[in-house]
């Protein structure tokens, strides 16, 4: 397991490399290069910039969140196969430079999505908080508009400028786009791209979407079991693989997240460990809470110890934490939470480890 923490760049992220740095166990960081338009080709140069200044600050780059597909392939429209041999050149870059996990999502329009980026918990601590009615009487656009000023001047990331300025036309493409479409252009794309994935060494990874279920009637198919076994079996490769995000799948009771990890852990299907808590309060309704064990509706040590007796050796980091002791920046990614996130996982990792006398069951 590489403990790892994701970083969006000098330009756009307050938190330096360096402190990054000093958290213990953190050796790895998860970034991209984030002023690409998506769909375009990322230049070998840039990739290479990005990763020497990360290994200048003592860290590793291994692993890109997240090479975006453009919302043509999703669409399935004629245009996509430009984007697709795009996509396919960019995987070539990274794999140049030493990246070995490429994350990536097929949510229709939008990214993860919340109704509110700054609820404040008991402790005075704010959170992530997401309102299925409040969705249900709100209009794209509106939310679109609050997302793009976001909560502390923040918009979230994951939602590209040009992409949501169209978002009344591709509502209106999205009208001839069901689930089963989805799927179907979700396996033109990966029979597109993971031929190359594989021949180079890179293991692409699936996020799922989050939340886990249909948002203003888009289609969302990353959001079960069931769902994800039929992505890994669209092209049967060990290039196409997934990012468990605990919190994105556990919104969803229904999901068993420890018996996902073991599921396709043991097919070789997992590539990337995204670990977090969630406070449900009703079906619907739930925001982001600290990562420890009884914080949240998930056991946190229960995840940790599937990975490990799967013997993972990928990158896990700690996801969306809570904004404490004051913190200022991004909804989701100040420094603190996720530190604490970073750490509090490692130690369950490492008691795992110990009182298992080190061997990986
Ligand atoms: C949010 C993230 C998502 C994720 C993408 C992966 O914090 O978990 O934005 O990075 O969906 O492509
Ligand atoms: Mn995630």
């Amino acid at each position: 397991m590489q403990m790892s923490f994701r970083w969006y760049g000098e330009k756009n992220d307050s938190i330096p490399l360096r402190h990054i740095r000093q958290i213990p166990g953190v050796t790895n960081i998860v970034s991209a290069l984030y002023l690409i338009p998506v769909g375009e080709t990322w230049p070998y140069e840039d990739i290479l910039a990005l990763k020497n200044t990360i290994e200048a600050a003592g860290l590793t780059f291994k692993t890109v969140e997240s090479v975006n597909v453009h919302e043509d392939i999703k669409l399935g429209l004629p245009t996509r196969d430009r984007y697709i041999e795009n996509y396919r050149a960019t995987l070539k870059n990274l794999a140049r430079a030493g990246v070995e996990v490429v994350c990536y999502n097929f949510m229709p329009v939008f990214d993860w999505v919340r109704t509110d980026l700054a609820k404040v918990l008991p402790d005075g601590s704010t959170a992530l908080f997401y309102e299925e009615d409040k969705i249900r009487g709100l209009k794209p656009e509106i939310l679109v508009e609050q997302m793009e000023h976001g909560a502390n001047g923040f918009k979230l990331p994951g939602w590209e400028k040009e992409r949501l300025a169209h978002i009344k036309k591709l509502f209106a493409l999205y009208k001839e786009v069901d689930e089963e479409k989805l799927f179907a252009n979700l396996k033109y794309f990966l029979e597109g791209i993971i031929p190359t994935a594989e021949a180079c060494g890179v293991k692409m990874a699936i996020h799922p979407d989050d939340p886990p279920w249909q948002v203003f009637g888009l289609p969302r198919i990353v959001t079960s079991r069931a769902n994800l076994q039929r992505i890994v079996g669209l092209v049967d490769s060990p290039a196409n693989g997934l990012a468990l995000c605990s919190g994105a799948l556990g919104a969803d009771l229904d999901n068993d997240i420890p018996a996902m990890i073991r599921h396709f852990g043991a097919m070789g299907r997992l590539h990337f460990g995204h670990v977090r808590n969630i406070i449900i309060d009703r079906p619907g309704v739930f925001h982001e809470t600290a990562h420890k064990d009884d914080a949240g509706a998930l056991s946190m040590f229960e995840v940790m110890k599937a990975y490990h007796d799967i013997g993972f050796t990928g990158p896990i980091r700690p996801d969306h934490g809570r904004m404490i002791w004051g913190e200022e920046g991004m909804p989701g990614y100040g420094l603190y939470d996720r530190a604490l996130g970073a750490v509090y996982l490692h130690g369950l990792w490492d008691a795992i480890e110990k009182t298992s006398g080190g061997k990986q069951a």
